[in-house]
């Protein structure tokens, strides 16, 4: 291994060794220093938990007593062990969830985790995660639903917005560094028959000012988008850039499907896409889906086309009424873990050059040596995203031989966009040399990582 910077488009199968060019000029927009630590995390944990763990439902009315809160043996550390020997960087949990029970004892209402059996209700649940997190080094992040089924002001406009922000006060200010604020876009009817109009400003500047290197997700962000489904994945293209302005959360008007999925090549703003989706059929425990959890290599599946489609894998677990991860989803990612160390862990790139690729063109060609005795199903991919994001057309091709001629290449396959990482799935190729030509790029080419996988699932 070697490293080889590439300034310009390469000519014939000879990489050329280049002095430092400067630096490249930025392409906007670019992101803000939050958002690239965020993309930086690639993989999260969520977690769904409330009174809808038990009475098995998804959206709980907000008229369910807080006492049917009572987890029997809660281990917020199991929690984060589960995830951090999964490889998740951070968790985001239900704070509150529709129903309006809060897992923190609120001053603001007593629908809370106060008003449970649960620790003789001198318990708080979000007090247990962000400490166990802080424990292990993960990052800790909230989920407040601003639909609330509980509270008697919901829809009265301002009284029910200043109670928002009382609340998201309190979850901002008690529980040490937020990395990630997640807003909800569901908007139904309150008890008096209306629906509120949520101040997003208001929340969001509250955010900013006692969180500031927290990301806040919506449908428009303003830091990190939905990505139009809850199955988990991002489109084959995938631009961090968005056409936000006008757009909405929710009911608001929100993008268009294809834009969140896919990202909008000449978007305004920088707003990339997380994938989140639940480990389970359903965001909250249920006891008949304890078979249904999704196989690591689904997971797999879903890694490689979210984290390797330019966007973050948020993968929820619905906590038991034990208050724990059940042991099939802890199984689930753990084996999701072990496929992705044995495919992509240290010593599973079998390129043979480092390429560094800074072009001054919207073109560019780009060859390799790999390790001509092993096989690869998989290419790997990276733009340096702090300059923007610009590659809109490549194609990956391969030689058995150095030096071969033109129809001694094989095309593996053609793409489009790349961003923070890229896989790119490729039949089973054993080769020399390994291509990338970049056809269409918003700017001059920059690559900071080209590599050469192949998928491994151990039993
Ligand atoms: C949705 C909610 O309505 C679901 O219950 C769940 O929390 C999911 C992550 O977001 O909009």
């Amino acid at each position: 291994m070697f490293t080889l910077l590439v300034a310009g488009i390469m000519s014939g199968s000879e990489s050329q060794a280049m002095p430092a060019p400067p630096p490249p000029s930025p392409v906007e927009p670019l992101p803000t220093a939050r958002q690239l630590a965020w993309q930086d995390l690639e993989f999260t944990g969520f977690i769904h938990f409330g009174p809808n763990t038990f009475t098995d439902k998804e959206w709980g009315h907000g008229d369910e007593p807080a006492t049917v809160f009572n987890p029997t043996a809660l281990d917020a550390r199991q929690w984060v062990r589960v995830m951090r020997a999964a490889g998740m960087k951070g968790v985001v949990i239900t704070a509150k969830h529709h129903d309006g029970f809060c897992n923190w004892p609120t001053a603001k209402s007593s629908h809370s985790v106060a008003s449970s059996p649960w620790q003789g209700g001198k318990g708080d649940v979000l007090r247990e995660l962000s400490d166990a997190c802080r424990e292990a080094g993960l990052k800790f992040g909230v989920y407040l639903s601003p639909w609330d089924r509980n509270n008697p002001e919901y829809g009265s406009g301002e009284p029910y917005n200043e109670y928002f922000r009382d609340q998201l006060r309190e979850v901002l200010t008690n529980y040490g560094e937020i990395f990630e604020v997640w807003f909800d876009g569901a908007c139904g009817e309150g008890p008096n028959g209306k629906r509120q109009v949520y101040d997003f400003p208001s929340f969001r500047a509250l955010v900013r000012s006692l969180q500031p290197s927290a990301v806040m997700f919506s449908d428009v962000g303003p830091d990190i988008r939905w990505v139009g489904n809850e199955s988990g994945w991002a489109g084959e293209t995938c631009w961090a850039m968005l056409k936000a302005k006008g757009h909405g959360i929710g009911s608001d008007n929100p993008p268009s499907a294809k834009s969140l999925n896919e990202g909008d090549i000449d978007g305004e703003s920088w707003i990339p896409a997380e994938c989140d989706v639940s480990i389970r059929p359903g965001w909250f425990y249920h006891a008949s889906e304890d078979g249904k959890v999704k196989s690591p290599a689904q997971l797999f599946d879903l890694w490689e086309r979210s984290v390797g489609h330019n966007a973050n894998l948020h993968l929820n677990f619905p906590v038991d009424r034990r208050g724990l991860i059940h042991e099939n989803d802890a199984a689930a990612v753990l084996g999701l873990r072990a496929i992705i160390d044995a495919t992509y862990g240290d010593g599973t790139d079998i390129t043979r050059e480092r390429a560094t690729v800074v072009s001054n063109d919207r073109t560019a060609t780009i060859e390799i040596a790999l390790d001509p005795t092993k096989a690869f199903d998989r290419v790997v991919l990276a733009e340096p995203i702090a300059f923007g994001q610009r590659i809109a057309r490549f194609r990956v091709s391969a030689c058995a031989t150095v030096g071969g001629a033109p129809s001694d290449w094989t095309t593996l396959a053609e793409a489009t966009t790349v961003g923070h990482k890229r896989i790119v799935r490729v039949p089973e190729t054993t080769a020399a040399r390994l291509r990338i030509e970049v056809f269409d790029s918003r700017g001059s080419v920059l690559l900071s990582h080209i590599a050469a996988h192949h998928t491994r699932f151990p039993q």
